[in-house]
């Protein structure tokens, strides 16, 4: 438990779901109160940089607004009526509705939704304990990595990468389909050191001109869902100039007289009509990457929120196979280190009670879930009750038309834990008060760099607050589970974990706040071999093998996928009545729907706006800073009209997720995206809408 503390530092880690995943030293200046929040220095990824949100964090931990005390609802669904009650009534209460529930419609009529308000391990995922022991519908987990991962490990087999450390090694670092400036600042401190003390050139592919574009040696401004093209017309040049490492791939690859005529037809010409780029600027960027064994392609998240995906991440990852610079210190890929730190977290989910196999409800498909929709329910009986902890899906979820209808249903008894009274806590029937990382011990991993990291509860928690790990425990034991899993405290969950996976104990890592996981160099570019049983990194995936590997289930005919790399044209399509595509980009202040509440986000994000270009705006009659209706067959939003140039014609962008009630008709941007899952295995396609957009009617 916290100690009185006089003032001092603590070391801590940034909770936030975000794949710096840095280490923070916080100024203490009260058992009950933080001051500045910094950038360990002497962590090698996180080297003294955080981004401005996180700087603010005092904003956000003593913030007036936070939810202190147990609330139960008191007027209809969604009103925001609600009044205080003790925590033994809201348990009580939670304890006799789910068994109610359960005896009457089964346990699969129950589904605990959790996403990454915190990703702390013991916090985060200690919910699918309950879940396991109770049966209740499991939760298949899209919502943001749904498309990018089964792309990178059709290619590679494994989700892991060269250390991202090396990017200050490379000569060429490509910045694909992540606005790093804004969603993980440390690519760019690490990227910038390769061209400060190198002349690396820095790429950076994007569907506009994003912060961190503006900061490249050579921007390509591509047409979103297009990025396989570009992938394969690049393939196309390297073979064809004679700058395609044959030997490498040899020994490497799969490659094969096949794929070589396949790529014959995929010129720059063709790609040029696809993605809008020029011919000189795809052949350019293939000799830069053919001509600089040292490039390292960092892959993001964005470029995969599009239908097509899960072949473009694959495409992309295609190019360092092909010129060999995984061969290179400062050179090969990285996406996510995700599946490489061998952790056992039976001690958090309970994997072992387990009790049937209850069918797996998709996240990104919440909308279609809780109106009934009968291919989403695995056409078996509704839900009717949801614990809700760590997320906010009434703001982040795609097409949130269906999302609030369902939430608003009168016989769906729903609980959310929270910290703040979110949109999705306005829905609840009991919300429950959270604490936050600086309150709780937990610890954590994210995928963009080799290190796991500790961090401890430094202050007090305020108000009558509990962990989700307490508060998972409390509801287990009034439900009359008696397990000793449900009797443990965060901390020694933490070192049983720690014990379980072979890490050093807890006492150890607390010393300098990590451990450190990061696998040999040639471990990490494949050195021996791909992660296949032949060793060949495949520009042929078998989707299959994907599946089997990683327990994905198929959202498509596997016979529609394309043989080898390459542009699969299935993104939402535009239309006489739909003519923009629209990408709903991040906020640099916000991190998905947290923060918003801040008034320093809140002042540097300004209101939703929506990006034109000046051509596009003037037939019209659009006006800066006037409002636009932005709509599709799922609903419109109102927006302030931002014209600049920076973005290709025919493109719109919607940066972050502010408040719903931010927006002039309380709608937020998700009314806008799609859920219906991306093939091959699910996702959310937050990038990939076609809209109409028009002046909106004055009011
Ligand atoms: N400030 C801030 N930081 C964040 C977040 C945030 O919301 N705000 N979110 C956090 C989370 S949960 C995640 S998963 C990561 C995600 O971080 P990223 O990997 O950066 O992914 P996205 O934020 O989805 O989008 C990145 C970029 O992809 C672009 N994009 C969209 N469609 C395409 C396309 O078809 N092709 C290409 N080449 N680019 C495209 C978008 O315009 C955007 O600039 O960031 C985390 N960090
Ligand atoms: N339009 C559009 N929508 C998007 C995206 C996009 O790019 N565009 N990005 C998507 C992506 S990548 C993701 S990952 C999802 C993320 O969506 P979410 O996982 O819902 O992320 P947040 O919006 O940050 O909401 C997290 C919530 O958890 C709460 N929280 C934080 N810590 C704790 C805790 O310890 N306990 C409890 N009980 N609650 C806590 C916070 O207060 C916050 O309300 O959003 C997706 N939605
Ligand atoms: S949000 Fe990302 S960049 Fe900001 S402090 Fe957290 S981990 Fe670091
Ligand atoms: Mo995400």
């Amino acid at each position: 438990m916290n100690q009185p503390i006089a003032i001092r530092t603590a070391r801590s880690v940034c909770p936030h779901d975000c794949p710096s995943a840095c280490a923070l030293d916080v100024d203490i200046v009260d058992t009950h109160t933080i001051g500045r929040v910094r950038g360990a220095k002497d962590d090698p990824y996180t080297a003294g940089v955080i981004c401005e949100k996180v700087a603010r964090y005092a904003e956000r931990v003593h913030h007036p607004e936070r939810l202190m005390h147990p609330l139960r609802r008191t007027g209809p669904k969604g009103s925001g009526q609600f009044e205080r009650i003790t925590w033994d009534e809201a348990l009580d209460e939670i304890a006799a509705r789910f068994t109610a529930i359960q005896a009457e419609h089964g346990a699969e009529s129950i589904w605990p939704y959790f996403y990454a308000g915190t990703m702390g391990h013991v916090q985060r995922d200690g919910i699918d304990r309950l879940r396991a022991a109770k049966g209740y519908s499991r939760q298949y987990e899209t919502i943001c990595i749904g498309t990018s991962w089964p792309g990178y490990i059709a290619g590679t087999g494994l989700l892991g990468g060269v250390n991202p450390e090396q990017m200050a090694e490379s000569d060429c670092v490509v910045i694909w389909g992540t606005n790093a400036v804004h969603t993980q600042v440390n690519v760019m401190t690490h990227a910038m050191r390769a061209r400060k003390e190198r002349g690396a050139k820095i790429v950076v592919i994007d569907v506009y001109e994003t912060a961190t574009m503006a900061q490249a040696d050579m921007g390509l401004m591509l047409r979103p869902g297009t990025d396989g093209a570009l992938a394969v017309a690049v393939m196309h040049v390297l073979l064809r100039d004679n700058l395609a490492d044959r030997a490498y791939m040899e020994k490497y690859t799969d490659f094969s007289p096949e794929f070589e005529a396949h790529l014959a037809t995929r010129t720059p010409e063709w790609a040029a009509e696809i993605t809008g780029l020029s011919v000189a600027q795809i052949t350019e960027f293939a000799h830069l990457v053919g001509t600089t064994p040292r490039s390292y392609f960092r892959l993001g998240y964005g470029f995969t929120r599009q239908r097509n995906g899960s072949t473009s991440m694959h495409a992309a990852l295609c190019i360092p196979a092909m010129t060999g610079a995984w061969q290179h210190r400062g050179g090969g890929a990285f996406h996510s280190n995700s599946g490489t730190w061998q952790l056992d977290k039976s001690a958090i989910n309970g994997a072992r009670m387990q009790k049937g196999e209850p069918r797996w409800l998709d996240m990104s498909e919440i909308g279609p879930i809780l109106t009934g929709d009968a291919k989403a329910l695995k056409h078996g009986g509704p839900v009717k009750a949801m614990i809700v902890q760590n997320t906010n899906p009434a703001a982040v979820a795609p097409d949130q038309t269906l999302t609030h209808r369902g939430f608003a249903r009168e016989d769906l008894f729903l609980v959310v834990h929270e910290q703040f009274m979110t949109e999705t806590a306005e829905f609840a029937d009991i919300v429950l008060p959270a604490t936050m990382f600086l309150e709780h011990n937990d610890y954590y991993t994210r995928g963009g760099h080799t290190r796991v990291l500790y961090g401890p509860a430094v202050i007090q928690r305020p108000g009558e607050t509990r962990s989700n790990h307490e508060v998972i425990n409390a509801i287990a034991l009034r439900l009359g589970l008696d397990d000793d899993i449900f009797k443990t405290i965060d901390r020694d969950v933490v070192a049983e974990t720690f014990r379980r996976s072979g890490y050093p104990a807890l006492e150890e890592v607390e010393k300098t706040g990590f451990v450190d996981r990061e696998r040999p160099d040639a471990a990490a570019r494949f050195a021996d071999g791909f992660a296949w049983p032949d060793r060949r990194f495949r520009f042929a995936p078998n989707w299959q093998d994907v599946a089997d590997r990683k327990g994905y289930l198929w959202t498509c005919d596997p016979a529609e996928l394309p043989r080898f790399a390459d542009h699969w044209a299935i993104n939402e399509p535009t239309d006489a009545d739909h003519p923009f595509r629209l990408a709903t980009s991040p906020a640099r202040a916000f991190l998905n729907s947290t923060f918003n509440e801040t008034p320093g986000s809140q002042k540097r994000e300004g209101v939703p706006s929506l990006f034109i270009h000046p051509g596009d705006a003037a037939p019209l009659g659009i006006v800066d800073g006037e409002f636009v209706a932005v709509g599709n067959i799922r609903g419109s939003v109102d927006l302030t009209a931002r014209i600049r140039t920076g973005l290709p014609r025919g493109v719109v962008i919607a940066e972050g997720l502010h408040q719903n009630k931010a927006h002039r008709k309380g709608k937020g941007i998700n009314t806008l995206t799609n859920a219906t899952p991306a093939p091959p295995f699910g996702g959310a396609t937050f990038h990939d809408a076609a809209v109409w957009v028009r002046r909106a009617d004055t009011q």
